[in-house]
């Protein structure tokens, strides 16, 4: 054992979990789970070899050709250039003065600041907050609204339920489901692999025991969804494998057989709901002559009628919990399948009943249906931002294509500014956008491109400006999560790394330069900022009851547990108690089966009750002679493309490939052999994989995780998109509908060959060329 190893070692949180960090003079030699959590994510192992590897950024960084000519004229080099090391003195002195060019001559809407991303966990050096903080004191930015995980929803279920984020965080715990539930129905499953995350970070990872418990029990799981590995093999689900993007028909089809057999809670219906009247109008085919039958839904899932009428019969007699995966919203019309199900759960009678109603993405993140209260920790403040243009978070390729163009959103009518300058720091859109070859050729755009980094990914190498960011091992922070229970002091573990530094030394540096030094620190450094930040997260825990030690106690002891015991959790108790008292937050107190709002906003794609429309690409509509569907979910290995090139998620890859899933038949009739080198390809794109026959797959759909870095190819290789496997070069950039704009990524037919020529190497793992400064 390394003698390193013998030390307790400092403790750090990470969206994936907490783990103790331990150093040998200055370098980081280990790192194992935290005491607290028995079932700790492999993913935090991932770091220990990149920290100061050849991926690692240093040194500030500028793109050749934006040295030599200036903003604005990228002659399409952006992407592909090569890099010029120049000083932070150099660095601070070009950001700083095209920042100030840009405002002064175009305004401060000219500078696109939405920078969506995950960044790392930690309440004080959480990246986005720190740049949004930057340009606010600057005069503010475009801005972004709504994410990538659920944009849909957010939208929506205000409208049904009068709000999101307390229906998905207050789920029925798990505790409960055990004693309670008889049948849990999960719309595309409880995928363990996503529940090693919380945004914030983890603490205790719990979501396979919740799943194993309720199994031991009797629970009975149903998986309805593509994927069987959706499901831990000990829950012994029954899968109905439907075709992606059907749910919405599935679940037309369960409230047509609940009405004919008269299996519908009337009470329930008159008591807490509105609107069901002209759902059920809709539903027996008064709009358009097609009752939606269980013949009906069979045509459109995949599954035989039978099949369907029987489950909603199961689903009427047994206490039942409905869960509907977050992926369920990233698809075209993603507003209609959670609306669909809170339609069924009402009909079925069942919602604020223990164990049963429905629950929004059990094991999305390890937060959801813990029986635990999160800590009230508190953020950075942003300040206040002057600029009122925004865009919907995924329309960022029509932003830049698109200025003075208009986009309609949730009721009304937007214009995309004209962006000269994108600032990123702690996401990375070459990572989460869809239809990757269009941004690209989007991103060529804007004047100047400014990404803070740590290491040379996708983004990085699409930057003008790269700025080298410290890693949380590299700063003091504190970790607290409204989903966890724990709050970590996350102790430096090491200096940083090359010239590296925190976002916030980069930004006070900037601010220096521009005047708003004071404005930006406040006059605070690290530590007084921790301490301030702790003050009112003690101040706030407080008032929920939770007595928190002094700082320098809670630095002591490195970790602090709201272990007070619980109320187990049923989502919609109180508003099923005392309707009148705990009214929804909806214009008429109940659930809006049927909405006036939304169909006031006269969408005919989303007409204000849950409604099917055929997905723009599916199974039950082959694209171009494109006869799979893809589905491009969470990777097991990581979070998002965060330490793809780290040991953990590069031993998940297959010949340096991502390996993509293909059911035995498909693979059969394209004469594809397992470990074979295949080529995916789309209208949009194309990209190398590696194939894994598995009937953990329905036939007909492929399924590659996003998260390989995107690694376009060099110009002398044609009719491939990506080389590594980034499922994104596939995918639809189109808004889910009107209502919500969010992003449709789970719409996406393809196809898959053998890859006959000589194999391109991956390149996304070599540095990019750095020179040195030649002014
Ligand atoms: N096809 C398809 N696409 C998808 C999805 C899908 O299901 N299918 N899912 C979508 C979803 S739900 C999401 S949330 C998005 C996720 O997309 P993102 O959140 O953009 O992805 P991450 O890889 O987590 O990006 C975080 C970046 O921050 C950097 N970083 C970490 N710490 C720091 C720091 O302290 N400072 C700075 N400056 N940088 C830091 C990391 O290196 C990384 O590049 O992807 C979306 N994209
Ligand atoms: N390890 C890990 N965990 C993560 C993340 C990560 O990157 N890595 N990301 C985190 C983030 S940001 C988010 S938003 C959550 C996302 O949480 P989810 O949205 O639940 O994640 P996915 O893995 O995309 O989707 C879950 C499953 O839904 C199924 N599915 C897809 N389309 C359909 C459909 O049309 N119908 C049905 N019935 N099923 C379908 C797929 O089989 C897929 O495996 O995960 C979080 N957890
Ligand atoms: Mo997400």
């Amino acid at each position: 054992m390394n003698s390193a190893c013998l030390d307790k070692g400092t403790l750090t949180s990470t969206h994936w979990g907490t783990y103790r960090v331990h150093t040998d003079n200055g370098v980081v030699t280990a790192i194992n789970g935290f005491e607290k959590d028995p079932d700790p994510s492999p993913i935090g192992q991932g770091i220990v070899d990149v920290l100061d590897g050849p991926l690692r950024i240093k040194r500030p960084m500028v793109r050749k050709g934006w040295l030599e000519k200036g903003p604005g004229n990228t002659d399409g080099r952006r992407g592909s250039d090569d890099f010029v090391e120049v000083s932070w003195e150099k660095a601070i002195e070009l950001v700083s003065g095209e920042l100030e060019r840009v405002r002064s001559q175009f305004g401060s809407q000219a500078i696109y600041g939405g920078s969506y991303g995950w960044s790392s966990a930690g309440r004080f050096h959480h990246a986005q907050s720190q740049l949004k903080r930057f340009l606010n004191t600057i005069g503010g930015f475009t801005y972004s609204v709504n994410t990538y995980s659920y944009a849909a929803a957010e939208v929506t279920l205000p409208y049904v339920l009068g709000d999101f984020y307390s229906m998905v965080n207050g789920a029925t715990s798990w505790d409960v489901l055990k004693d309670h539930c008889e049948l849990f129905v999960a719309f595309g499953g409880v995928p363990i692999k996503n529940g090693q995350v919380t945004n914030g970070g983890v603490g205790r990872h719990g979501q396979a025991q919740g799943v194993r418990d309720a199994a031991a029990n009797g629970m009975k799981f149903v998986n309805v969804g593509p994927l069987r590995s959706d499901m831990l093999p000990e829950s012994d689900a029954r899968w109905y494998p439907i075709y992606p993007g059907s749910d919405v028909a599935l679940l037309l089809g369960i409230a047509h057989t609940l009405h004919e057999e008269n299996l519908v809670d009337q009470a329930f219906l008159s008591k807490y709901t509105v609107g069901f009247e002209r759902f059920l109008q809709y539903v027996l085919g008064d709009d358009d002559g097609e009752p939606k039958s269980a013949e009906w839904a069979s045509q459109r899932t995949g599954l035989q009628p039978s099949e369907i009428r029987d489950l909603a019969v199961e689903m009427a007699t047994k206490r039942t919990m409905i869960s509907v995966s977050w992926s369920l919203t990233r698809q075209d019309n993603g507003e209609q399948p959670y609306w669909a199900a809170i339609a069924v759960a009402s009909m079925l009678g069942q919602l604020g009943t223990p164990g049963g109603g429905i629950g929004f993405g059990y094991s999305a993140m390890n937060a959801i249906g813990a029986n635990y209260q999160g800590m009230p920790g508190a953020a950075l403040p942003q300040g206040q931002n002057p600029v009122k243009s925004f865009i919907p978070v995924a329309r960022i390729t029509d932003l830049l294509l698109h200025p003075g163009e208009t986009f309609e959103y949730n009721g009304m009518t937007g214009v995309y500014p004209e962006i000269k300058l994108v600032y990123w720091a702690g996401g990375n859109p070459f990572h989460h956008h869809q239809d990757l070859v269009r941004m690209r050729q989007a991103w060529q755009k804007p004047d100047t491109i400014v990404v803070h980094e740590w290491s040379w990914n996708s983004l990085a190498r699409h930057a003008d400006i790269v700025l080298p960011s410290a890693t949380p091992l590299e700063r003091n922070d504190i970790a607290s999560s409204s989903r966890d229970p724990f709050l970590v002091y996350m102790e430096k573990a090491i200096e940083p790394v090359g010239e590296s530094r925190a976002d916030y030394d980069i930004f006070r540096l900037l601010a220096k330069a521009m005047g708003a030094e004071e404005a930006f620190t406040g006059n605070r450094d690290e530590e007084a900022w921790l301490q301030a930040l702790y003050a009112e997260t003690r101040d706030k825990a407080k008032s929920v009851g939770i007595e928190l030690p002094e700082f320098d106690e809670f630095k002591l002891s490195e970790w602090f547990e709201n272990s007070t015991p619980r109320e187990p959790q049923i989502l919609l108790k109180q508003f099923r108690d005392a309707p009148e008292m705990y009214p929804l937050k909806t214009p008429s107190g109940k659930i809006e089966i049927f909405s006036e709002r939304v169909a006031a906003f006269g969408y005919q794609e989303a007409p204000g009750f849950p409604f099917w429309n055929e997905p723009k690409e599916w199974l039950g509509r082959p694209a171009n002679g494109q006869r799979l569907h893809l589905i491009s979910n969470q990777p097991a290995n990581k979070l998002h493309s965060q330490l793809d090139h780290g040991s953990h998620s590069r031993n998940s890859k297959i010949n340096g490939r991502e390996p993509v899933l293909i059911n035995p038949e498909d693979a059969e009739s394209r004469d594809i052999q397992d470990g074979a080198l295949v080529r995916v390809y789309s209208p949009r794109g194309s990209c190398l994989c590696t194939a894994l026959i598995s009937d953990d797959v329905r036939a007909g759909v492929l399924q590659l995780s996003t998260g390989a870095w995107y690694n376009p190819p060099p110009a002398n290789i044609s009719g491939i998109s990506c080389l590594h496997g980034n499922p994104n070069v596939l995918t639809r950039d189109e808004g889910t509908s009107r209502l919500a704009q969010g992003p449709s990524a789970m719409s996406c037919m393809v196809d898959i060959e053998v890859y006959k020529g000589e194999a391109p190497p991956v390149t996304v793992f070599t540095p990019p060329t750095v020179r040195w400064p030649s002014y």
